[in-house]
This record gives C-alpha cells, sequence and structure tokens, in this order.
C-alpha cells in the first residue's frame, strides 16, 4: 500500500540520498520508478533487498505515478515536472525553477506546512511543490522559530557553502584536488574555474545585474516568500568552502521585539529540526562535519548582537548537512504531509 513514488535524477548525489531518506524514515510506497537521463538508463541500483533498473526519464515516465521527487536540475524540472503534475502527479522539485512562481508553494515542513494545504495524494490532482534552495532551508529552520517570537524585521547571512551544493562531481572534484595540492600538482579544475582545495570563493552562481549573486538573492526571496512577510529585510553574501556536505552560515537577525539570548537558546532547544551546540566552556559549537548525514540542524554561538542597543539583535551560527536537510529530507517530509 501506500503512493506510487517516482525519483527523478536518482544518480545524482541528490537522488541517492533520496532513496537513503525513504528508507531510513520507511516511508510507505505501493512502486518505486527510478529515473534518470538516457545516459544512466539501465544501470541498476540496489535498494531495500530488491534491484531497480534506472529508466530513461521520458513524457511517458508519469503514468500511474502519485508523488515525483525530482533533482535532476532546472531544466528537466521545468521541461518534465509540468507534464508530470499533468497526469496528476504531485511533484516536489527540489530545482529552483518554481520556487517563486505564484500558486507554487515553497515548503519547510517545519515552517510552513499550511503553503501546501489541500494538496494530497488520493484527490487524483496533480500539483508542483517546490523544495526551498538548501541554504534558506538551513538558516530559516533555525531563524524562524525566533522570528515567530520576536519577528525578524531585518536579516543579513554570510554562508560558508559545501561542495555537495554543486553536485557529485563538485564533491569529486575537492577530494582529486586535495591529492593533487598535496603531491604539488596543478588542480584539475572543471566544476569550478579556480582552486577549491585549500582556498575558498564566491559562490559560483551567476552575478546579476545588482551585484548579488543569485544564491544570495535567492535567500533574500525565498525567505519573504516562506514567511509570508514582503517586508522583511534580508542580505546575504554566499560563499563556496572546501567542505564536503554540510552547509554553514553566520545569520544576524534584528527583532520588532526584544528577545534575550537565553530566552532565545530555550526557544531553539524545542524547535523542530534543530539541535542546539552551545557550550561556552569548551569552546563547541556546530561544525559542518559534526551535522554531516544528520537530520537537524545544529544551531549555536547565541549571543546578543552587541551592535544593537537592548535585546533587538542576536547573532547565531548555523550548521546543515546539505544533501540531506537542505535537500531530499526536506523532501521527503514535504511528500509525507501529502499522505
Ligand atoms: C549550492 N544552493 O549550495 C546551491 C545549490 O537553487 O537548488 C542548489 C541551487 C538551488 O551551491
Amino acid at each position: 500500500s501506500g503512493p506510487s513514488v517516482a525519483v527523478v535524477g536518482v544518480t545524482g548525489a541528490v537522488g541517492q540520498e533520496f532513496l537513503s531518506v525513504l528508507s531510513d524514515r520507511d516511508f510507505p510506497y505501493r512502486s518505486l520508478k527510478l529515473l534518470a537521463s538516457k545516459r544512466s538508463a539501465g544501470k541498476s541500483i540496489s535498494f531495500q533487498d530488491r534491484t531497480f533498473t534506472v529508466q530513461e526519464l521520458t513524457a511517458d515516465s508519469f503514468d500511474d505515478v502519485d508523488i515525483a521527487l525530482f533533482s535532476a536540475g532546472g531544466s528537466i524540472s521545468k521541461q518534465f515536472g509540468p507534464i508530470a503534475a499533468d497526469k496528476g502527479a504531485i511533484v516536489v522539485d527540489n530545482s529552483s525553477a518554481f520556487r517563486m512562481v505564484d500558486g507554487v508553494p515553497l515548503v519547510i515542513p517545519e515552517v510552513n506546512p499550511e503553503a501546501m494545504d489541500g494538496i494530497k495524494v488520493g484527490k487524483k490532482k496533480g500539483a508542483l511543490i517546490a523544495n526551498p534552495n538548501c541554504s534558506t532551508i538551513i538558516c530559516l529552520i533555525a531563524a524562524t522559530p525566533l522570528h515567530r517570537h520576536a519577528k525578524v524585521t531585518r536579516m543579513v547571512v554570510s554562508t560558508y557553502q559545501a561542495a555537495s551544493g554543486a553536485g557529485a562531481a563538485a564533491m569529486h572534484e575537492l577530494e582529486l584536488q586535495t591529492r593533487e595540492v598535496l603531491e604539488g600538482k596543478p588542480p584539475t579544475c572543471n566544476i569550478f574555474k579556480q582552486q577549491y582545495a585549500f582556498n575558498l570563493f564566491s559562490h559560483n552562481a551567476p552575478i546579476l545585474e545588482n551585484g548579488y549573486n543569485e544564491e544570495e538573492m535567492k535567500m533574500v526571496k525565498e525567505t519573504r516568500k516562506i514567511w509570508n512577510d514582503m517586508d522583511v529585510k534580508v542580505t546575504a553574501t554566499c560563499i563556496r568552502v572546501p567542505v564536503m556536505r554540510a552547509h554553514a552560515e553566520s545569520v544576524n537577525l534584528q527583532f520588532e521585539k526584544p528577545l534575550d539570548e537565553d530566552t532565545a537558546r530555550e526557544i531553539l532547544k524545542t524547535a523542530p529540526g534543530v539541535v542546539v551546540i552551545d557550550d561556552r566552556t569548551s569552546n563547541r559549537f556546530p561544525t559542518p562535519l559534526e551535522v554531516s548525514n544528520k537530520d537537524d540542524v545544529a544551531v549555536g554561538r547565541i549571543r546578543r548582537d552587541v551592535s544593537q542597543e537592548g535585546n533587538h539583535g542576536l547573532d547565531i551560527f548555523v550548521c546543515g548537512d546539505q544533501v540531506r536537510k537542505g535537500a531530499s529530507l526536506n523532501a521527503v517530509q514535504i511528500a509525507e504531509l501529502l499522505l
């Protein structure tokens, strides 16, 4: 019993993690279709004691599919997402293709599940639901409980983003370059146009006319949509760091109402999807390694912003697994809400 599920882009880093998360969470399904490009069609994938053959993604792939989890890039989503939805599938799309489209819910289950009210498997009605950008998810998992308490008026984010955000090939390139540099060889630069190992650089997303890159503007626009607050001021600087699979973010928050750091810490301790690691005595705070392969987003360095009057500002430091909560876990949690 359960819905019939399709995974689109199953051979990618997020696609593979979709399978792990479905299994870890015992997601109920009646049937499972693994879809990818022609290049990967025919490959065998073992999953839950069965061997599946990867099928080529075509317009006919979605007959009788209830839930389609997409992570094959924006252009595949644009091409096949609407086809799947027309055929009655509920598409949970991990790309940026539909996030800012009016009427497409942009959902973090712990934050705004109400945005997808009325969309359910069994209604025989397809839909598109967008998974936010990983940096936005990881930031808002921590910032939202504080926002609910004291209303964020301005948020300043600086990110330290892992290789996984640019896909499995970028993770491979980081590993390869690290070896090459240690061996005194010139680093192979295929995915990024500059040395990544032992370095960091501005996020590789295209730079826009206002000087921000697309990744930064995603944080601005997606936060407004998810919080349903067009007035919240958000600015971001996004940086790629040589870390494998978890993003870190420094988040400065300005509040309408006062919120002291002890109250903030208590709020975060009971917030869904959050674990607080904030031990000043032993200088133990969240790290990307510690949250890798974990579901929860870790929050620490919780402190009053001394540049602001009274208790109207806080600084926090957040780490979350980009492949998991930043992408696949969030999408599977959305799928769970559809049942
Ligand atoms: C990164 N967030 O870490 C990006 C990748 O809009 O889904 C994912 C881009 C997106 O590089």
